[in-house]
């Protein structure tokens, strides 16, 4: 059979730019393999990766591969945020090619498959995990046979809604061939992406992660990630960090230090990137995660604030924040944290209590938040029927083509947009901004210098960055003429916005200079080359990990049994590079 696959443009403004070393859809790439690998030669895939284009390119994107392929079955995968463009597809593949099968799939159906196939009668929805569906789908397609006896799926028989049999969950995921990365990692790629068990036993009020996994977990074990991951760095040279994309990855203490013992006993060299709960942690998995490489993990914190966490249900505490953060210090390990303004039970005071909180925790290592979001209301939540019970929203909401709403007064919510956003506003400055200033937060956040630019050119900022923009363009014609020629013609170049973020970022770091004191050259001096030593983290990064690894192994030859490799908090370098420290011998 001829299967064409996609996702489709994510909304507006939550769409990432670069679609060519970002994440990509491993839902998809599972799919494919799978069916691959269970119909060996029967099928002809196409397989398009086009969440962070805008609408036109994707629109045309699909067209022409409708056109160039003429599928027998065209499936989509649907997230909330890229829902209205999918619908666009959904309308043209069955306008112009009424032949083709039409199927759906991802997060959203997941919850919304009943609306959708009210929505569009022809089209077939899949309900969670869809390897074993879509193959049984394919081969009752391939065969004729009715789609009565495909377990998971709702579709329209002409007169009603069918809803199938509910389907297991893959119990082992061990024997799910790996996914085909290759569709998305091409050449010079540097990151890619991982999946080392499915599901998170939690139900956050703001999450819908349990429709697809039904809060049951499942772990790959090591040793099958581990040949995973050796395929991946065999077959892409160019990969320098893996990126986990579990629901819950560290959720078992036992099973996160089995797949480092495996990373670490075969040697293998690169660095991981996790998303990460603060709970369950202990020393030991902290120690085994940077022996096993991992440089970076991102906890969603979300609020520091002790109503705001009780109300969404993560199941940690801020004793538990505040342990992390503590094994997370003395590592070479990056801990940074998701926030999100305007959760459930989110007032005043509690933007205050996350300030404070946050601050706290930057004391026992420093913390730089990953992004902090407005809270959004996704259907399949607590905070969706929440905010339904309050009669503004219901489910006709996800049938039209409006954006993604904020949990917002408007929508069943408490705040305006605007009092959402000055909340976000207040955190920012308070967790983030405020240290943009002092050395340590400056070396920290540097690499957000060209976002800052940009909002700071759209947004209000606190004064403080505004002046510093204002005054390196004030000490720039050039650049400013260009920027408001790109304003004008709607097309900044890249290269301007790369020049100006190093030209704010040498008046910042005069600027921070001076606020620290450092006046002496020698200070001064010190400063520049920590700038310097950031710039060039990643590097650093990697060669203190393959010097770590070279360690690990020596020990597990068994020639060096005679203590623990520590890092000695005191010698760290600026902004957390690694310096390795061998003691206790
Ligand atoms: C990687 C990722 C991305 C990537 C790639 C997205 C993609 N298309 O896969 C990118 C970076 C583009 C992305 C973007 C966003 N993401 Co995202 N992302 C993820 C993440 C972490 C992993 C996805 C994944 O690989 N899952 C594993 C695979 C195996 O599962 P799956 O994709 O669901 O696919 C399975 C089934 O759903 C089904 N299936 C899927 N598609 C199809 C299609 C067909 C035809 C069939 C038959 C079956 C089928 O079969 C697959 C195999 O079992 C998930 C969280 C998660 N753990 O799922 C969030 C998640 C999908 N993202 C989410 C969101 C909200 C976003 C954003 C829109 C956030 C925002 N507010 O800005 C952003 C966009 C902006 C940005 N700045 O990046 C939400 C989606 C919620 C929703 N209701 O849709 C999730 C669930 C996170 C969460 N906990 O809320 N994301
Ligand atoms: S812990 Fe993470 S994955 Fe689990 S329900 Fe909460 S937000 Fe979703």
């Amino acid at each position: 059979m001829k299967i064409l696959l996609c996702c489709t443009s994510i909304q507006d403004e939550h769409r990432t730019e670069d679609n060519e070393d970002s994440h990509y859809p491993l839902g998809l790439a599972y799919l494919q393999s799978y069916i691959e690998h269970h119909r060996p030669d029967k099928d002809e895939f196409r397989n398009l990766y086009l969440n962070n284009v805008d609408y036109e390119i994707c629109y045309r994107e699909i067209k022409e591969n409708l056109k160039e392929m003429d599928p027998d079955v065209f499936g989509i995968s649907i997230m909330t945020h890229s829902r209205v463009s999918a619908y666009r597809m959904i309308e043209y593949a069955h306008e112009n090619y009424p032949n083709t099968k039409i199927v759906v799939g991802g997060m959203h159906v997941s919850v919304m498959w009943r609306q959708m196939v009210k929505k569009y009668p022809y089209i077939v929805a899949v309900r969670g995990e869809g390897e074993t569906c879509f193959h049984d789908l394919i081969e009752a397609y391939d065969n004729e046979t009715s789609l009565e006896d495909v377990k998971g799926i709702a579709y329209h028989n002409g007169e009603k809604i069918v809803v199938t049999a509910e389907r297991d969950l893959i119990p082992d995921i061990d024997v799910l061939p790996f996914p085909k990365h290759e569709l998305f990692v091409k050449e010079g790629k540097t990151m890619a992406n991982l999946l080392t068990s499915r599901g998170c036993p939690y139900k956050c009020n703001f999450c819908v992660l349990d429709h697809t996994s039904r809060r049951k977990v499942r772990f790959r074990s090591g040793e099958n990630i581990a040949d995973e991951v050796e395929m991946l760095l065999e077959k892409f040279p160019s990969i320098n960090a893996i990126w986990i994309h579990d629901d819950a990855f560290m959720i078992n203490k036992d099973r996160t230090i089995e797949f480092c013992d495996a990373i670490i006993n075969r040697g293998i060299k690169t660095s991981f990137v996790a998303s990460a709960r603060f709970r369950p942690i202990s020393p030991e998995v902290v120690r085994k995660m940077e022996l096993a490489g991992f440089c970076h993990v991102l906890f969603g914190l979300e609020s520091g604030a002790d109503d705001v966490i009780r109300g969404m249900r993560k199941g940690i505490t801020k004793q538990h924040v505040r342990y992390g953060m503590s094994l997370f210090a003395n590592t070479t390990m990056r801990a940074t944290a998701f926030l999100i303004a305007g959760l459930p039970g989110e007032t005043d005071e509690t933007i205050e209590e996350t300030i404070e909180f946050v601050q706290e925790i930057q004391n026992i290592d420093y913390l730089y938040y990953e992004d902090i979001g407005i809270s959004m209301i996704y259907p399949g939540t607590e905070m969706y029927t929440m905010a339904r019970a309050t009669g503004k929203i219901n489910d006709d909401y996800w049938l039209t083509d409006a954006d993604v709403p904020y949990y917002t007064a408007e929508h069943g919510g408490v705040h305006t947009y605007e009092k959402l956003l000055e909340m976000k506003e207040r955190i920012e400055e308070g967790v983030a901004l405020r240290f943009m200033l002092a050395p340590k937060g400056f070396l920290y956040q540097r690499k957000v210098i060209p976002s800052l630019i940009k909002y700071s050119l759209l947004h209000r900022m606190p004064e403080s960055i505004n002046d510093i923009v204002f005054s390196t363009l004030a000490h720039h014609p050039q650049l400013l003429k260009e920027l408001i020629r790109g304003a004008i013609i709607g097309d900044t170049k890249a290269e301007i916005t790369k020049e100006l973020a190093k030209a704010f970022e040498r008046t910042l770091a005069e600027m921070v200079m001076k606020r620290a004191n450092l006046t002496s050259e020698t200070r001064r001096n010190v400063f520049i080359s920590q700038c310097y030593a950031q710039e060039c983290a990643d590097d650093i990064l990697l060669k203190a990990q393959k010097q770590r690894l070279e360690e690990v192994i020596y020990k597990l030859s068994g020639q060096d049994d005679q203590g623990d490799i520590v890092y000695d908090k005191n010698v760290r370098g600026p902004a957390s590079l690694p310096l390795v420290m061998r003691t206790n011998k």
